[in-house]
């Protein structure tokens, strides 16, 4: 008797999949997958809906794009390896992870850069933004113009308040995979240890770690509130998304498809700023009924305490003098 093997039969479609898909009646010419790390409530996912739906509406069905969010198709690290070699077509990935891949994609991440969000649009639609992006080219993926918004990031713990620099010495951190994030709290003493987001609420649940940080919205949709007790209000660092695009899948769409793409994909990016900016601005309240105790900070003592752990002159030697000066053109002098 011949034997077949179960994924061989998958792979061969003999075998139904295990969930059914409803097409519409033509196949579309390009089915595309987008996929990313939010749960399907965060204001990313939302707008990408959107983006994806009048996508179908302009091609006329010819490009579809199916979303797969919370991590339904791997980690960031996995995802990153299939949005290179073609298994996924649409990627958004934090520019501090992609700098696995592309070393300056993580400098929107050095510590207290940013003061507020005019400043980072100032930047990331700007200069900062274009010489990242031409890093990425250069890496063989394709980004679109406008970076979605993640939001300023706040420390989480079920341990302790985190008032003052000295609370995070020796505090154990969940970091994502990413050398500046690692290097950031190691500058304060504390203990980072490398995460991919997929496991950060059972590391937080089973104390692997006693703290996190990620900004009001992803604590809420993530539900991070049901294992964290205090959030401090560092606003350490600003974080975003590129989206970033396979590129033999994006050379094989027409010049017209292409323009359609990229315009709704820029354009649910600023439509998700927007959200993104109010909830974080909103949510506070919210949280703290789910149970999550607030304290603010004086970024000064912890400006201060990276400065004297050399901080950022090491990471101006990394990023080189061209990147260093195009961050400081915007912010100021930084080291
Ligand atoms: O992994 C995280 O903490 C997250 C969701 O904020 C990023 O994608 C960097």
């Amino acid at each position: 008797m011949i034997q077949f093997h179960r994924r061989s039969l998958l792979a061969a479609g003999v075998l139904a999949a295990p969930a059914i898909r409803l097409r519409p009646a033509h196949a579309a010419e390009f089915s595309y997958k987008y996929a990313n790390n939010l749960p399907l409530t965060h204001p990313m996912n939302q707008r990408a809906k959107e983006a994806a739906e009048a996508i179908a509406k302009e091609t006329g069905g010819r490009v579809e794009i199916q979303i797969f969010p919370n991590n339904q198709l791997g980690s960031d690290t996995d995802m990153l390896s299939q949005v290179r070699n073609g298994a996924i077509e649409f990627f958004t990935l934090s520019g501090l992870i992609l700098s696995t891949l592309v070393p300056a994609a993580s400098i929107n991440g050095v510590g207290f850069a940013f003061p507020n969000y005019a400043a980072v649009w100032k930047a990331m639609d700007g200069a900062l933004g274009a010489h990242v992006r031409a890093q990425i080219g250069k890496a063989g993926l394709i980004v679109m113009n406008k970076i979605w918004d993640n939001g300023f990031r706040q420390i989480t713990s079920s341990s302790k308040a985190i008032t003052t620099p000295e609370d995070l010495r020796n505090f154990k951190i969940r970091v994502p995979v990413s050398p500046l994030w690692t290097s950031l709290f190691q500058a304060f003493g504390s203990a980072p240890t490398s995460i991919n987001f997929a496991e950060v609420y059972s590391a937080l649940q089973t104390k692997v770690v006693d703290g996190q940080e990620n900004p009001l919205a992803i604590i809420s949709t993530a539900k991070l509130y049901e294992v964290q007790k205090h959030c401090a209000l560092t606003n350490h660092m600003w974080d975003g998304f590129w989206m970033l695009g396979n590129r033999r899948a994006w050379a094989a769409l027409p010049a017209d498809a292409q323009a359609v793409v990229a315009k709704h994909w820029n354009e649910a990016a600023l439509a998700e700023r927007g959200d993104v900016a109010a909830l974080n601005a909103s949510l506070q309240a919210e949280l703290a009924k789910q149970g999550l105790t607030f304290n603010t900070v004086d970024p000064t003592p912890f400006r201060e305490a990276l400065r004297k752990a050399g901080f950022y002159t090491q990471w101006k030697q990394r990023y080189g003098d061209e990147a260093w000066g195009i961050l400081e053109q915007d912010l100021g002098k930084l080291t």
